[in-house]
């Protein structure tokens, strides 16, 4: 399917431009240009200066919440812990981040790697991540295995790791084409059955697990056509909005981002979520943020990634860097470790000229728990510290560009 094609598909299932916006519908913020009241019974209600939302009258908080002054930030964090050394001088990533005005740099983690006392201890120090992704046990197949069954056992142990850390936790994900129980994939539904279906999940999830969320996890396929997934196939794009709003009302502080890869520089693929994302806000449908995955190869970081979450960032929305690794062919060389700080400090570098840019996010921080090598036969060595947990180069490329 050609972009535009979709795109037009995607146009005739929003609803447009209303006078007033519906229940859940987007009614204000930097960038909106949408309707500012709501329909009859709902209040319009700011959360932040980059996001205003119609909310049923009966359940409108009583105190709205105080505009910040700065770029949007996550309502639902908890404090961080103490992460300078004596004399302020900050020590390690997610300190520095934040002295710098960014929210957290945080690390994904998997269950399994939670035995390991000496990767949870650098995992555990606040001042370097403030903030923790659960790689895999979030998603569909570990927490609805069969319809209307819920686990979170996986995902309660990291979300309560990152509490008692001080660290914000980021849920991953809602909605993917991957790592679906066959329930999902192999029953022949109706549009309108799979929306319930979608509805009951993500509002399940996301009000079990409170901050920012991946709600729409990689929906695009590399040109910019939708990915033709079993959400795709039977609702369209439909999907899209009904998780959204699910997300919302589940818990209207979280940040709702949709994540894709190969979104980092200009083309086809940034080019469709772009226009998702204003087609999303015209309609008045909930979207906070866009997640660029940013999985890179060492030497090859795209030139044009500020000014494509520049971009994003005009729209009104906020951008995080959700899954950085920078993979090298193997075998790792000085040459290679030199070349991947210079690419690891870049694309920091490049979160930090924009302001909307909230947080990064490396995808583990160790090589040891990389999920390259699987994946790429002969590539890995992708990420900050090495196999034995010791700081790589490409961490003083991070800390030089906070
Ligand atoms: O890191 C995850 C790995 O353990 C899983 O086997 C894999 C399954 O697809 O998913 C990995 O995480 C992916 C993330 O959920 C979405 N973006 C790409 C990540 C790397 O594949």
């Amino acid at each position: 399917m050609k972009v535009s094609t979709s795109l037009a598909a995607l146009a005739a299932l929003l609803p447009f431009a209303m006078a007033q916006s519906p229940v859940w519908g987007q009614c204000g913020g930097i960038g909106w240009t949408g309707p500012t009241t709501c329909t009859s019974g709902n209040v319009c209600t700011e959360y932040s200066s980059y996001y205003s939302q119609c909310i049923p009258s009966s359940q409108a908080p009583s105190t709205i919440p105080t505009t910040p002054a700065s770029p949007p930030t996550t309502p639902a964090s908890p404090p961080s812990t103490t992460a300078s050394a004596p004399g302020g001088t900050a020590t390690g990533l997610n300190a520095k981040a934040k002295s710098a005005g960014k929210l957290y740099f945080g690390s994904a983690t998997d269950n399994s790697e939670l035995t390991d006392t000496a990767y949870v201890a650098i995992l555990d120090n606040n001042s370097e991540f403030g903030q923790l992704t659960p790689a895999n046990s979030m998603k569909w197949d570990a927490t609805e295995p069969s319809q209307g069954t819920f686990t979170f056992s996986g995902g309660d142990q990291i979300a309560n790791l990152a509490k008692s850390n001080g660290q914000l936790l980021r849920g991953h994900n809602c909605v993917w084409y991957n790592q679906l129980p066959s329930w999902v994939t192999s029953t022949s539904w109706t549009s309108s059955e799979l929306l319930s279906v979608v509805q009951t999940h993500c509002s399940t999830i996301v009000s079990h697990y409170k901050d920012a969320w991946d709600v729409i996890n990689e929906p695009f396929n590399d040109d910019g056509t939708f990915r033709t997934d079993v959400f795709y196939t039977v609702t369209g794009t439909q999907y899209i909005t009904t998780a959204l709003q699910a997300a919302r009302a589940a818990d209207p502080n979280a940040k709702l981002y949709i994540n894709d890869y190969n979104i980092e520089s200009t083309g086809a693929k940034a080019t469709a979520m772009l226009n998702l994302v204003k087609q999303l806000k015209s309609a008045g449908v909930p979207v906070d943020g866009v997640g660029l995955q940013c999985h890179f190869i060492v030497g090859e970081v795209p030139t044009s990634l500020q000014s494509v979450m520049q971009q994003f960032t005009a729209l009104g929305v906020e951008v995080a860097i959700t899954e950085l690794d920078i993979r090298m062919t193997l075998p790792e060389t000085q040459a290679l470790l030199t070349q991947q700080q210079k690419d690891y400090q870049s694309v920091v570098a490049a979160c930090m000229a924009v302001e909307g840019c909230v947080g990064i996010t490396v995808w583990d921080y160790t090589d040891k728990y990389s999920w390259v090598p699987s994946t790429f036969s002969g590539q890995g060595d992708a990420c900050p510290w090495d196999s034995n947990l010791q700081k790589k180069p490409a961490y003083t490329g991070i800390m030089t560009a906070l």
